[in-house]
């Protein structure tokens, strides 16, 4: 049996984890790209990793990166691959904002590269190709809940570079029949997911005040409404698109919607910490109650996380993946943030030890 091969560009971010236990696990041979930093930055697959020494060994790691042509097509033409699962970008709508070239050079004009790669290699019969797309590009909604028709009005550097990445993978399909797909992901989380993102946030920051470790968690739009899925079922969906007979764009989403602040509830609920919300708008507080009655601030608002436009509410139709790809989540809301926070208070209570008793204390534990 042939094996299949697979390309993962942004393999050390959450998705690229994921997906790449994923698809080892089906017995795929997976190249991922990695960029070079100056610090070790490939912590979230460092489990999955073999000595390439070794005979056995599926997981092979690139040095390339999006903005630059001459890494993607050599990776590209050595690798042959099957399918190109392209998720690597500049992720966070807040820092678009900040840096909104290169976001447009990594998220936009990357995808860009790799099709025409994929075409100038000679692949576009050989080579499947997934883009990240996101609801961001829905920005300003225009139909609740959204689905494949719903009108894209972005709302970030990020989103609009997002949609000639989407609109780019739709053009190299009707224009060269390539099989390309675009999965329009609403937002999913996990214990891997970057700390500076909303979700994590909270666990690590709530997890960190429960030990005394953090006085209080900062947000920005407490109102916020979005629809959080497991990173875990979506890597699922983004393989099932590459598997069907004809490439077709879909959305996935759980259909249910909470607010940033519900998030915080909920896992101050799976602390056992009990909150006291008060005020409004940038006044917003929650109290954390004591047992003897005592009450301190642990959440408040800090305008500078606030955006210059915001996405207020999102909420996905995911009906065209149930029934074509028959994908359904299957981590619920409650099981998401019972692992995620759970996750961070082992990490707390690791920094909690090493706090109190130097790393010494870590050794005594062994
Ligand atoms: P992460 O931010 O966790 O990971 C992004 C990955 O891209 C990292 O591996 C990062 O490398 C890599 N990367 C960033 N810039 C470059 C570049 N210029 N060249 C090469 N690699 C680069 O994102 P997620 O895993 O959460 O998301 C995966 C994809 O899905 C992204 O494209 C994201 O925009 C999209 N998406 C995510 C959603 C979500 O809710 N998570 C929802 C919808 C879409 P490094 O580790 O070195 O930083
Ligand atoms: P998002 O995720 O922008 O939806 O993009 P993020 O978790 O950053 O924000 C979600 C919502 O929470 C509000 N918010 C805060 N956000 C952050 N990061 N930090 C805060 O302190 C804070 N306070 C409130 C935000 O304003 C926003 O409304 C994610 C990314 O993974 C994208 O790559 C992906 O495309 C989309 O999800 C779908």
């Amino acid at each position: 049996m042939n094996q299949k091969v697979a390309l993962i560009t942004g393999i050390t971010g959450q998705d690229g984890a994921y997906l790449a236990e994923f698809l080892l696990d089906k017995g795929y041979i997976v190249h991922g790209i990695r960029r070079r930093a100056s610090l070790f930055n490939t912590d979230r697959i460092d489990h999955l990793y073999q000595d390439p020494h070794l005979p056995d060994t599926r997981l092979f790691l690139h040095y390339g990166d999006m903005t630059d042509s001459s890494s993607l097509v050599r990776i590209i033409q050595q690798v042959q691959p099957d399918e190109i699962y392209n998720l690597a970008a500049q992720s966070h709508v807040h820092v678009s904002f900040e840096e909104p070239e290169y976001t447009a050079n990594s998220d936009a004009v990357g995808p860009l590269r790799i099709l025409e790669a994929i075409r100038l290699l000679g692949l576009q019969k050989k080579t499947r190709f997934y883009q990240a797309s996101t609801s961001e590009m829905y920005g300003q909604v225009q139909e609740i809940p959204q689905k494949e028709t719903t009108p894209f009005y972005p709302r970030s550097p990020y989103g609009v570079a997002k949609l000639y990445g989407y609109w780019i993978t739709v053009n190299y399909r009707e224009s060269y029949g390539m099989y390309a797909c675009n999965g329009i992901l609403f937002n999913h989380e996990s214990p891997l997911r970057g700390e500076t993102f909303v979700t994590r946030k909270i666990t690590r920051a709530l997890s960190r005040i429960k030990l005394g470790l953090q006085n209080c968690l900062y947000l920005g739009n407490m109102d916020s409404l979005r629809d959080w899925g497991h990173a875990k079922d979506y890597v699922e969906a983004q393989w099932l698109m590459l598997q069907q007979d004809t490439p077709e764009d879909y959305v996935i989403a759980t259909g249910v919607q909470y607010s940033v602040r519900d998030f915080v509830k909920a896992a101050a609920k799976e602390l056992e910490m009990t909150l006291r919300w008060e005020g409004s708008g940038v006044d917003e507080k929650a109290y954390l109650v004591d047992t003897a009655g005592g009450e301190r601030v642990v959440v408040a608002v800090d305008p500078r996380y606030f955006r210059p436009a915001e996405v207020e509410t999102l909420l996905g139709d995911p009906s065209k993946a149930k029934k074509q790809l028959g994908w359904e989540p299957k981590i619920s809301f409650e099981e998401l943030v019972r692992e995620m926070t759970r996750e961070d208070l082992v990490t707390a209570q690791r920094d909690e030890l090493v706090k109190g008793h130097g790393y010494k204390a870590l050794n005594a534990h062994e």
